[in-house]
């Protein structure tokens, strides 16, 4: 399997555009993905916020199961601030609202004190498709930010103002060599790696195999898979949809775009593919 490597020029642009930022915010939030945290934490993103306080956000908390809430707990645990949403919700924005005050609320008193009123800062960061946008549009109240389903649909500097805070939506940023290719492929499920620069049998059938693992039920409900190798599992998602070609051989590409799709649908229920395991050797 060829390993992932992706870092193109608007990434290193992008990180420099961060380094810089850093500086003028009071605290940044990273979000991650809650179906897999460990993969979606980038050391890269965490050494550039240096000292300032930061907020790690499980969004799409929707599409994961309760393996999530083990992962948030014992992230939490460990000293880190962390909590859950769905930014789809707007009953998640009060939980969003409250973090990001408890880490100034002493800046914001001492400031009242003194009689002003201060505007914190925060830079909303982490990898592409996480919901960094749609986090901020919640906020804002409002389609303030660019979202989209799929990697890069962020690209400038953007500033939005809501309820005594300024928040910078960032382009998502990647570790310019993944160190764990597990992990790397789980970011790549979930549509954290830009398609065009994967190999989709290879991301297909990691998927079906990992999930023949964890979920194994969900397969057989959806597609009547039992068991096999990962392409005899791919074959029998082929024969249920009626993905063939003439001469009756397999669509493989469209039974693999299939099973993506439907992960990133949420049609294949909660799912979590991290493990407490991986989050070792992580500092959040
Ligand atoms: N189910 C679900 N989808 C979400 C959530 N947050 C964002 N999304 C979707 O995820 C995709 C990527 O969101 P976007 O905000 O553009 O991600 P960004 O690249 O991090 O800015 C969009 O299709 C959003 O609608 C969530 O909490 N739950
Ligand atoms: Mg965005």
């Amino acid at each position: 399997m060829k390993n992932i490597q992706w870092f193109p020029g608007h990434m290193t642009a992008a990180m420099r555009m961060m380094e810089q930022n850093t500086a003028l915010v009071d605290g940044v939030v990273f979000v991650l993905d809650a179906r897999c945290p460990a993969a979606s934490f980038n050391p890269k993103l965490k050494k550039m916020a240096g000292a300032k306080p930061v907020l790690y956000v499980m969004n799409k908390c929707d599409l994961a199961d309760e393996r999530a809430d083990v992962l948030l707990k014992r992230i939490k645990d460990s000293g880190v601030n962390i909590i859950k949403i769905n930014s789809l919700n707007s009953g998640s924005r009060r939980d969003i609202l409250g973090a990001i005050e408890k880490i100034v609320a002493e800046k914001r008193e001492r400031a009242l004190n003194k009689g002003q009123t201060k505007v914190f800062r925060y830079m909303i960061s982490g990898v592409p498709n996480t919901g960094k946008s749609t986090l901020i549009n919640l906020l804002a109240g409002s389609r303030r930010a660019d979202t989209g389903d799929k990697a890069g649909v962020t690209r400038g500097k953007q500033w939005i103002r809501t309820e005594g805070f300024e928040l910078l939506d960032t382009p998502g940023t990647m570790p310019p060599a993944f160190e764990n290719q597990k992990l790397a492929l789980r970011l790549a499920y979930v549509g954290s790696i830009n398609d065009d620069i994967l190999d989709i049998d290879d991301i297909a059938l990691a998927l079906l195999r990992e999930l023949s693992e964890k979920y194994p039920s969900r397969l057989a409900e959806r597609y009547g898979i039992s068991q096999g190798t990962p392409l005899d599992m791919l074959e029998t998602v082929c024969k249920r949809r009626g993905f063939m070609l003439r001469g009756g051989e397999y669509d493989y590409e469209r039974g693999e775009r299939a099973v993506i799709d439907d992960l990133r649908k949420g049609k294949l229920g909660r799912i979590t593919f991290d493990r407490i395991e991986d989050l070792e050797n992580l500092r959040f």
